[in-house]
């Protein structure tokens, strides 16, 4: 690595990870693009707008339900377990488009969901909203209001929760190390935080396998898996003395 860029990690004070489904792909929870992604096998618009949900409840329940499981048996891998440790080291912050939940497992404390989590559950209707806490007699499940009640993901077309993007927003606009991690960047308006880190004059690290559309915009880009990388980085940030 660049001597002025291992330098200028060293003397980062507040690190902000933007993470996407690349970070989980080492602990087999599959992508969406890509080679083994998702997308390749579903059509999206079929099973992640509410369009999709409505026209066939119990097929993207079952979708998510299988998820869930693989998910709940799935662990944390080197990636989510080294941001966690850095957290004991500086002030970090994790803005993720996973809903797998992989973060908090690993020990992380600030982390923002912006897609939403698949334990959790919410009504189609009214404000009622739940962890999930065993699996379902009937798909469907419904809601004691008569409504059926849903994954509480954000689907295509669908406006992020609007704290937790706001929250998003002034993390990214304050950080002066951005490090963004297995994501493709296809997704707006997730895709947007690296812009509001760069105009604050962040130090700009990317971690991806392949090349995305901001490769070209970073300080550095490491084109690794996520579990060899992170360890990589944090080593460099704890070799130094300042902090
Ligand atoms: C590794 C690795 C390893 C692999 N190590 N790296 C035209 C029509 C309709 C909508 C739009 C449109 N144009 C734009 C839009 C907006 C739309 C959008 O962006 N669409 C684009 C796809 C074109 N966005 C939305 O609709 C969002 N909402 C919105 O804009 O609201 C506006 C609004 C405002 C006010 C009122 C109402 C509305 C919502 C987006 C929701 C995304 N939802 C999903 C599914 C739900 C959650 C779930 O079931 O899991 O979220 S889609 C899917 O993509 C999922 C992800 O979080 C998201 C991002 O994907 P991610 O994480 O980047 O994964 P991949 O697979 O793309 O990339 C993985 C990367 O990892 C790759 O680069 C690999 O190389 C790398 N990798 N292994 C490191 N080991
Ligand atoms: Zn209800």
């Amino acid at each position: 690595m660049q001597d002025d860029i291992s330098d200028r990690l060293v003397k980062s004070q507040k690190i902000v990870f933007v993470t996407g489904a690349g970070i989980s792909q080492e602990s087999g929870i599959p992508t969406f693009r890509g080679k083994d992604g998702l997308w390749r096998k579903y059509d999206p618009m079929k099973l992640a707008t509410i369009d999709a949900f409505y026209e066939d409840p119990k097929l993207v329940w079952e979708w998510y339900e299988e998820r869930r499981s693989n998910i709940l048996n799935a662990k944390p891998n080197a990636g989510h377990t080294t941001i966690a440790e850095l957290e004991k080291y500086r002030k970090v912050s994790v803005l993720t488009q996973n809903i797998d939940g992989l973060h908090q497992r690993a020990g992380s404390k600030n982390v923002y969901e912006l897609h939403g989590s698949i334990i959790t559950i919410k009504c189609t209707v009214c404000d009622f909203k739940d962890k999930i806490t065993s699996t379902f007699s009937t798909l469907p499940p419904m809601c004691k209001c008569g409504n059926m009640l849903r994954p509480d993901v954000v689907w295509f077309g669908e406006a992020l929760p609007q704290d937790t993007w706001e929250s998003a927003i002034e993390e990214a606009s304050t950080c002066d190390t951005m490090i963004i991690v297995g994501t493709s960047l296809a997704v707006s308006p997730a895709n947007l935080l690296p812009v509001y880190a760069k105009q604050n004059g962040a130090t700009m690290i990317e971690v991806n396998i392949e090349k995305t559309q901001m490769s070209s915009q970073m300080d550095l880009s490491l084109q690794e898996p996520a579990a060899k990388a992170l360890p990589e980085i944090l080593g460099i940030i704890l070799s130094g003395k300042t902090g």
